[in-house]
């Protein structure tokens, strides 16, 4: 039996909640915005979309025409959703208020539209990042931030849609994780994934080792551990540079994503709202874990909109054995 996105929604949230149509009407938002960009991404050259546009972003990178197109798209496909009261996006220097004060909008959506912008002009895989914040409690629609500087452990909802070889979308409200194939033929997007696990165990280790002078010490014991087969085996390195595309590939193979502090990023590069929180919510849903060596993602209070993190995130078996390195060190 064919299972759609949207019927997977509806089923999913009446486990929840009475009104199943709520969130449903705000992934239909979702699907048809990641649908248009998968769209672009996949015609991009031949529809003059590659290179950058003349603008620096609120985290000081050079815009890429792509990450424009994703941004606007995803902007105005949820604007039209009047369950949505707050939009954040990594592009955006503030959150965008739309419709806030009205009873009616429950949800915060904060999204990156492109990770990966390094691997556009290249054909290699990137994807969208998101999650989903219920409105605070007591918000009289006075304090928009409030709504997005929550910590991960109260997303209701998390996903990423991967374009890749094939376009794939990855969500969890709470109750799995669940992985639709996007069927050019039907255009929608169809499950083929239900129920993800993470393999207690993986064989791939998955960093930017070119960065391995700037990082802490206790990250290169690991490593080095990895390599030469101090845990039983030796693993392989798999790094794409699109964190989405190396998370992927490490829920549904196993193993460990690092991206640690650098002497150029001393608290870490990626975001804590756009890429860290809803990669931690999916892994504990898949039966990982996700830390930022300290604390686990998920109980970060941000106090920033774009707080940047140190995340490592991973199967059981490979997170067990990075804290054992980190507590070594104390
Ligand atoms: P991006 O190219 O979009 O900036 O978000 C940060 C990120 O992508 C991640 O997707 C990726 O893992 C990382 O940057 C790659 O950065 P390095 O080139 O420094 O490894």
């Amino acid at each position: 039996m064919i299972t759609t996105l949207q019927q997977h929604v509806v089923q999913e949230q009446m486990r929840i909640s009475d009104s199943p149509n709520e969130l449903q009407w705000l992934f239909s938002g979702l699907a048809l915005a990641t649908k248009m960009i998968q769209a672009q991404v996949r015609r991009a050259a031949l529809v003059n979309i590659l290179g950058s546009v003349d603008e620096i972003n609120v985290q000081g990178e050079i815009q890429q025409k792509l990450d424009v197109y994703a941004n606007e798209t995803l902007i105005e496909c949820f604007s039209l959703r009047e369950s949505i009261g707050i939009i954040a996006s990594e592009e955006n220097e503030h959150p965008i208020a739309v419709g806030h004060t009205s009873p009616n909008a429950q949800y915060a959506i904060v999204f990156d539209p492109l990770d990966g912008s390094s691997n556009i002009d290249v054909a290699v895989t990137i994807g969208t990042t998101f999650s989903i914040f219920r409105r605070p409690e007591g918000d009289k629609g006075d304090e928009p931030l409030q709504w997005v500087l929550q910590p991960g452990r109260k997303q209701i909802a998390a996903g990423y849609v991967v374009y890749g070889s094939s376009t794939v979308l990855v969500y969890s409200i709470g109750n799995g994780v669940h992985g639709f194939t996007l069927d050019p033929s039907l255009g929608s997007f169809i499950l083929t994934h239900e129920n993800i696990r993470m393999p207690e165990r993986g064989a791939y280790y998955s960093i930017n080792e070119a960065y391995c002078h700037d990082f802490p010490e206790v990250c290169n014991r690991f490593i080095e551990k990895l390599k030469t087969g101090a845990l039983g085996r030796k693993y392989s390195l798999r790094f794409v540079g699109s964190m989405v595309a190396d998370f992927h590939r490490t829920l549904l193979r196993g193993g460990i994503f690092l991206y640690p502090s650098t002497t150029s990023f001393p608290n870490g590069r990626l975001r804590l709202l756009y890429e860290a929180n809803p990669i931690a919510f999916l892994a504990e849903q898949a039966g990982g874990r996700a830390t930022d060596g300290k604390r686990n993602i998920s109980d970060v209070e941000p106090k920033d909109l774009h707080e940047r993190t140190p995340l490592f995130v991973g199967g059981k078996f490979e997170m067990a054995e990075f804290e054992r390195c980190l507590r070594a060190e104390i």
